[in-house]
């Protein structure tokens, strides 16, 4: 119950799992394939080892949900996850003229000069998302991710698919498929996307009037993405079972390379030093029906009273 599925996914990968390189350079611990399941009818599953920031997780399911891709939208709601990743474009650009930030994820965080002169760049770069239209459109853009694929799939005779209205269409019209799929893997489409999506493809199943879902994540950071991933897909079950008239059931959660990066060691021991209180329980605005017209504030939680936040560092 509760997140002790969570909590010892974490142990058992500090204890178990294999001293690997990685992509950013920071090194992880890590396993191939995980399952953790969350039962919805028992609360809603934000963790209270630590403070998960459930508005961040709101703001980017209904950024997903209306099939944008632009990082502007995310900073209107100060959401800042995906800064990096449109950072990078724009530092990498022909009309970027600042200082250097070659690899700024790693060096924002050995040097400290560098990191003062980043955040200056990062700021400046947020201002104008949010100030200058032309730059926005040409700069916010992070390129085919989840928006993208799941609202907007190009298909090959230069046509579109919306997969979320698709799915819900068939929840409501043939509950027993086994086709209730979501993919946000789009061989074609990786190479233009700010980041291959780690969430890659979930699926739906509908017994006894309960919605569950089931995610496959290729790839999860076990202390920083995880709980937001836990959180969303969790959120995203209950809009959709809202909308179709139904209960909602499990979340289950399977893993490809579950990883937690040697930064983290300190702050995930941390965590699994602290008692687990009870989940919150989720409050949809009961106006809305529709999953693309909900609003920030139609969604909150009641009774969360976890431990404070932990800080750890992203790999980019
Ligand atoms: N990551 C998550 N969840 C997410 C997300 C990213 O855990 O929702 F967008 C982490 C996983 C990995 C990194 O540590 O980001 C992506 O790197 P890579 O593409 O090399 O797997």
């Amino acid at each position: 119950v509760n997140e002790q599925g969570y909590l010892n996914l974490c142990r058992h990968v500090l204890e178990y799992g294999s001293d690997r390189g990685d992509r950013t350079g920071v090194g992880t611990r890590s396993i191939f394939g995980h399952q953790m399941r969350f039962n919805l009818q028992e609360g809603f599953p934000l963790l209270t080892t630590k403070r998960v920031p459930f508005k961040l997780i709101v703001s980017e399911l209904l950024w997903f949900i209306k099939g944008d891709t632009n990082i502007r939208y995310l900073l209107q709601h100060n959401n800042n996850i995906w800064n990096e990743w449109a950072f990078k474009n724009w530092v990498e650009s022909d009309q970027y003229d600042g200082p250097d930030m070659t690899d700024f994820g790693v060096r924002s965080l050995q040097d400290e000069q560098f990191n003062a002169q980043y955040q200056e760049q990062m700021d400046q770069f947020k201002k104008r998302i949010l100030e200058d239209d032309q730059f926005a459109e040409e700069f916010g853009h992070l390129g085919d991710v989840y928006g993208k694929q799941w609202r907007h799939w190009q298909d090959s005779k230069g046509e579109t698919i919306d997969q979320i209205q698709q799915v819900i269409h068939d929840i409501k019209n043939n509950p027993n498929s086994r086709r209730l799929i979501v993919s946000a893997w789009n061989p074609e489409d990786i190479p233009t996307m700010a980041l291959p999506p780690c969430h890659t493809l979930f699926q739906f199943y509908v017994q006894d009037g309960k919605l569950s879902c089931q995610l496959y994540q290729r790839s999860g950071d076990i202390f920083l993405g995880v709980p937001f991933n836990i959180a969303s897909y969790a959120l995203l079950t209950h809009l959709i079972a809202h909308e179709c008239g139904l209960e909602v059931g499990e979340f289950v959660h399977t893993f490809g390379d579950a990883h937690i990066y040697h930064n983290h060691f300190d702050q995930v021991n941390e965590q699994l030093s602290r008692d687990m209180k009870q989940f919150p329980t989720l409050k949809l605005n009961s106006e809305k029906q529709s999953i693309f017209d909900y609003e920030v504030d139609d969604l909150s939680v009641e009774g969360y009273n976890p431990h404070p936040a932990i800080k750890a560092p992203v790999a980019v």
